[in-house]
Order: structure tokens, then sequence, then C-alpha cells
């Protein structure tokens, strides 16, 4: 667990007077507990096959984000469905599911301020067609249905798939020795 406590080096070099110590301490917890988001990543059975895993995990770690948890796994045909059960009824699902279970996938959670939407944002639109250059799928494909990369769509969902995806024992608490280089 971070030390939720611990006194921001900042303050405590430029000697502060009490009341501004506190609501510097005061904002730099409220922003550590942002910093604490968390999205599900994977990467889809094309993105493995095509060799695209070192690449996409370069950027979000590059990006300055925190890996939580990663595994390497062939998803079932029962946790696949799951995953993707708000989709059910469209025509696309039962392709899907099985694109997904075709081979394997790299499983991951990256942990950092606001990482849900910036995370969508580097993934790029759901059509590759759509994504802007720049983006994992602007670069990296071509078809909706092989876009090589799952991102979570909202804090809650990614609540829901790094659930569905990991055991808790499977996620790591540290503390990056990056972090106060990246968040002031
Ligand atoms: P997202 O992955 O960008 O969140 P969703 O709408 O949640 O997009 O769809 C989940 C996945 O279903 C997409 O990433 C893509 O693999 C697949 N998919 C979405 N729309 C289509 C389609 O029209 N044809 C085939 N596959 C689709
Ligand atoms: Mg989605």
């Amino acid at each position: 667990m971070p030390t939720a406590l611990s006194f921001p080096s900042s303050a405590r070099l430029s000697g502060l007077n009490s009341d501004s110590q506190s609501s510097h301490i005061t904002s730099s917890v409220s922003a550590m507990a942002a910093n604490t988001e968390q999205t599900f990543i994977a990467i889809k059975p094309d993105g493995v096959q095509r060799g695209l895993v070192g690449e996409i995990i370069k950027r979000f770690e590059q990006k300055g984000f925190k890996m939580s948890g990663m595994k390497f796994l062939q998803a079932s045909e029962d946790m696949l469905k799951q995953h993707y059960i708000d989709l059910k009824d469209r025509p696309f699902y039962p392709g899907l599911v099985k694109y997904m279970g075709s081979g394997p996938v790299v499983a991951m959670a990256w942990e950092g301020l606001n990482v849900v939407k910036t995370g969508r944002v580097m993934l790029g639109e759901t059509n590759p067609a759509d994504s802007k250059p720049g983006t994992i799928r602007g670069d990296y494909c071509v078809e909706v249905g092989r876009n090589i990369i799952h991102g979570s769509d909202s804090v809650e969902s990614a609540k829901k798939e790094i659930k569905l995806w990991f055991k808790p024992e499977e996620l790591v608490s540290y503390k990056s020795c990056a972090k106060d280089w990246i968040y002031e």
C-alpha cells in the first residue's frame, strides 16, 4: 500500500507554514487516491500472434502508467462470454468470443491518474479505420474484428473486468521508483 501520509518532499524542503503544509498534504493524499485508478488492458490473440506485445506494453510503460498485474493465457469460452456480456445481443458476439479464444492473450492491469480514459485514447477508436495515427489501433491494425487490444471503457467496467481476469493475489501493490517524477 502507498504510504498515504508520508510528507511530500517538496513541502518538506520549502519550509511552508503549517496551514499550507496541511492543504498540501490533503491535496497530495487525494491525488494519490486518483493515481491508483486501474484499468484492464488485454492484448488480443491477433496482437500476440503479430508480435506486438512488447510494443504495446512499452507504450503504457513509457507514458508513466504502472503495471499492477499481467498474465499470459488462453481464455475459456465461458470467461470471454462473461467479459463481453454487454454485447451478447450484437450479431458479431459469437464471432468475437471465438476470435478472443482462438489463441493466447496478455491480460494486464495498469494503474495511474485517469488511466481508464487515457488508456482508451491510447488505444484509439473501436474501428481501426477511425483511429488516428499514433494510437495503437491507428498504427497497427485495419479491421474492427481484428483490432488487437481491449481497454476498459469506464472505471466501473475496469473494476468488474479486473475481478473477472485476476485473483486478488495476482495483483501486486508496490511503489514505482518513478512515481515522484511522474506525479507532482
Ligand atoms: P471496444 O473494444 O472499443 O470497447 P466494443 O464496442 O466494446 O469496442 O466492442 C468490443 C469488441 O467487439 C471490439 O473491440 C471488436 O473486437 C469487436 N467488435 C465491435 N464491433 C464489431 C463489428 O461491427 N464487427 C466485428 N467485431 C466488432
Ligand atoms: Mg468495450
